[in-house]
């Protein structure tokens, strides 16, 4: 059933008849996937070096993940919260102890796991904090990206996100990222603040990367307002940037964390809020919830997929590899001025192409690295992501720095 083979031509053009236009990908169908490899329906292999938007850091069907997935799902998928089951506890548990909080908040997508550490701040406001009803602010950051809903769109200032989706939620004031004596000002000035919500390295912005001791900082001026720091690390969590969370760097603990796409290793949707009992007792049963957060099937898929980072101890890798990217790619600039900068950290990184945001230069950089084999995605017109899977080895990245190097030399 549904197994005819399509050819790229034909899978591209019904996807175009059929389904809504809502992205704009590039022109490569991908059929099969393993560790840091994909594989066109044509049979090109090609390295990934997006991962998913960062979901695939464990590689392309891990074994031990598929493992779990396969095995709960032949045993138990979905009960719903209206009963108990068997590896919600278990999972709450080892998502407890792993990351260091009292409790965990299961839900599905990143925008969802956002939604939830929004609410729970309001209401940690308004009954512990003592704000009036209604009139709890939430500071967010100039260039945030956390998802797609009607409220988290309301605070986003990229036009595209937001423009006739309106009217808009209100209760949030913008200020520029990376800048501490903005946050300062703010938590001066503005009355009835619950919560500060920052991405700790924004990656839609175009992976960039603050200044060592802005988390930190405005982790202490956050707890001196009696304001909570919710880090959301849906991107840059589960080792992406050289440690298990990128708030580690700095040793930050944020009072709410948010994360999703790799808890699952790409296998599954997962998301999570994590938070200590003080704050997260406020939520009561019947005031929020998901048909299918907390499921025993993403409790399944949400271990085997940390143990995997931890086994195969992928955040050391992370930082090791992305020291090594980075180092290469700083002795292509003086060769290739369509070069910019690098940016980054651990396997979250970013090279600037020297031209104007809205150029066609790096989408045609794209086609020719996938020509090369090599798979990468522009944001912001001319910035190019690089997040392989972190399962790679050094000899697979000097092949991919190799794949670059001539991609520039090309152009
Ligand atoms: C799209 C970018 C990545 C996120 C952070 C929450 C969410 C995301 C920090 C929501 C999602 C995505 C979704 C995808 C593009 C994408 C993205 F280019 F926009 F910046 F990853 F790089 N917080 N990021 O990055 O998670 O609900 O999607 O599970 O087109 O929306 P989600």
């Amino acid at each position: 059933m549904h197994s005819e083979t399509l050819t790229s031509e034909q899978a591209i053009a019904l996807e175009n008849q059929y389904g809504a236009h809502n992205y704009h990908p590039l022109p490569v169908v991908l059929t099969k996937g393993e560790g840091v490899y994909v594989w066109d329906v044509e049979g090109k292999r090609y390295y990934d070096f997006l991962s998913a938007y960062s979901a695939v850091n464990q590689g392309h069907c891990h074994p031990k993940i598929v493992g779990a997935l396969v095995e709960q799902a032949q045993k138990l998928t979905l009960t719903s919260r209206a009963f108990y089951n068997d590896m919600l506890g278990k999972f709450e548990k080892y998502m407890s102890e792993y990351f260091g909080y009292d409790k965990l908040l299961p839900m599905n997508t990143g925008a969802e796991a956002v939604e939830t550490a929004i609410k729970l701040t309001r209401k940690w406001a308004y009954e512990t904090k003592g704000i009036a009803e209604e009139q709890a602010n939430i500071i967010v950051c100039d260039g945030n990206f956390h998802g797609r809903t009607t409220t988290i769109i309301s605070f986003s200032n990229d036009p595209d996100s937001k423009k006739n989706f309106g009217p808009y939620t209100p209760g949030f004031i913008s200020i520029p990222y990376d800048d501490i004596s903005a946050l300062e000002q703010a938590l001066k000035t503005i009355p009835n603040v619950a919560g500060f919500l920052v991405e700790p390295i924004q990656g839609e912005a175009g992976v960039y990367v603050p200044k060592d001791g802005y988390l930190s900082q405005a982790k202490a001026l956050c707890e001196a307002h009696q304001v909570l720091f919710v880090a959301d690390e849906v991107q840059t969590g589960i080792a992406r940037t050289g440690k298990l969370l990128a708030v580690h760097h700095e040793n930050v603990k944020p009072d709410i964390l948010i994360m999703g796409k790799a808890l699952s290793g790409g296998a599954y949707p997962i998301s999570a809020v994590m938070a200590n009992d003080e704050i997260m007792h406020v939520i009561k049963p019947g005031q929020h919830g998901s048909t299918f957060g907390g499921n025993p099937l993403a409790a399944a898929v949400g271990m085997a997929a940390l143990d995997v980072i931890k086994d195969e101890k992928l955040a050391e890798n992370a930082e090791r590899l992305g020291q090594i990217f980075r180092a290469e790619i700083q002795k292509m600039l003086p060769k290739y001025p369509l070069l910019k900068l690098v940016r980054g950290k651990g396997l979250l990184n970013a090279i600037v192409v020297n031209d104007t945001e809205h150029s066609e230069t790096a989408w045609n950089i794209c086609l020719k690295l996938r020509d090369n084999g090599l798979l990468a995605k522009p944001t912001h017109g001319n910035i190019i992501r690089f997040a392989p899977p972190l399962v790679m080895s050094e000899a697979q990245l000097m092949e991919c720095v190799a794949i670059i190097e001539k991609t520039f030399a090309e152009f």
